[in-house]
């Protein structure tokens, strides 16, 4: 008894300290506090199952739905994309799109998972930002079926979510990831033009037997060698069409690696970043940073402001990832 109401009151006190670096008591508190158990429940998809509507702008942060529960209904979906200028490749996908759709909520929120499998094999979804058992929540579902569960955010931050059915390497390189976007009950600070931006990495060979279409090379996978790297799943995808941000006003970026195994350098040309917030969490806070080490698996805020109106290409320093489509462009404006 004596030790519980020590550990309450411990909890009490963490959750009372005042903001420090503008981050809140109960964004370091989370370990203590209980959350949900997650139970999940696997049914044959219905015959009126509607797929969703696939991301259009991944580079978007959508606005966290009113109330405190967030919906993700998630579709598995074999689709051939584009990742390279003439590299059409065989991917397999959350809703239709690589990265799937950018999920947002805020610490305290419900996020009820749907996962309907209308693709040709198992597969199943692991939230970084979630705690659950994974043999429980991250189960394989197979086609025809769907999965649900759902579980509470306690951990504030950006966070990837991805298929988590073996073998792992080849479920996220052919496409099978996502951000999750957790906002800390005290806000990110000050307002700021957001985008979000996922790095990830292709390992494409001709299909067998097809002159022009794409699918994923297991020997290229294991031995990291990728030919395709991107940022939003499309090489150089903000070269030709940059990301539009105004002088003097703060940017923030949600940036998530992917992976499968290379990290991300991630930098900005012409500026340094005035902020980073390691995996998003605001006690996570590094300032003046010039790259931003990003672990396949992790995520950051990264904040800058430019001064002058010019192009500013956003990379990953490590310079044959950028080369091979990890790189992009932000025109800043007056
Ligand atoms: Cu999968």
């Amino acid at each position: 008894m004596k030790g519980m109401s020590s550990r309450v009151a411990l909890l009490t006190a963490l959750i009372a300290l005042p903001a420090c670096n503008g981050q809140s008591g109960a964004d370091r508190a989370a370990p203590d506090v209980q959350v949900p158990s997650v139970s999940a429940v696997v049914t044959k998809t219905t015959a009126d199952y509607q797929i969703p509507a696939p991301q259009t702008h991944p580079e978007l942060l959508p606005p966290i739905p009113n109330g405190n529960i967030v919906s993700a209904n998630l579709v598995l979906l074999d689709r051939t994309i584009e990742i390279a200028p003439g590299i059409n490749y065989r991917a397999w996908t959350f809703n239709g799109t690589v990265p799937g759709p950018v999920i947002h909520a805020k610490v305290g929120d419900e996020i009820d998972v749907t996962l309907t499998n209308k693709a040709m094999m198992g597969h199943s979804i692991d939230f970084h930002a979630a705690l659950a058992p994974p043999d429980v929540a991250y189960q394989t579902v197979q086609p025809g079926k769907t999965l649900h569960f759902s579980w509470v955010a306690r951990y504030p931050g950006v966070f990837l979510y991805h298929c988590g059915t073996p073998p792992v390497l080849a479920h996220i390189s052919n496409g099978m990831y996502g951000a999750i976007i957790i906002d800390p009950e005290a806000g990110w600070g000050s307002d700021a033009q957001s985008f979000v931006l996922v790095q990830s990495e292709f390992y494409p060979a001709l299909y067998p037997g097809s002159k022009d279409e794409y699918y994923g090379d297991i020997t290229k996978m294991k031995t990291s060698v990728a030919d395709v790297v991107t940022f939003n799943g499309l090489a150089f995808r903000y070269r030709g069409d940059p990301l539009r941000i105004k002088v003097n006003q703060p940017v923030r970026v949600f940036v998530v690696d992917a992976g499968p195994s290379h990290f991300s350098a991630f930098h900005i040309v012409g500026t340094v970043l005035s902020r980073v917030l390691a995996d998003g969490n605001p006690a996570n806070s590094l300032v003046g940073i010039q790259t931003a080490s990003i672990p396949p698996g992790g995520g950051a805020v990264v904040e800058f402001t430019v001064q002058q109106a010019g192009k500013y290409p956003v990379v990953t320093h490590s310079f044959g990832d950028a080369d091979a489509g990890a790189l992009g462009l932000f025109e800043a404006t007056d």
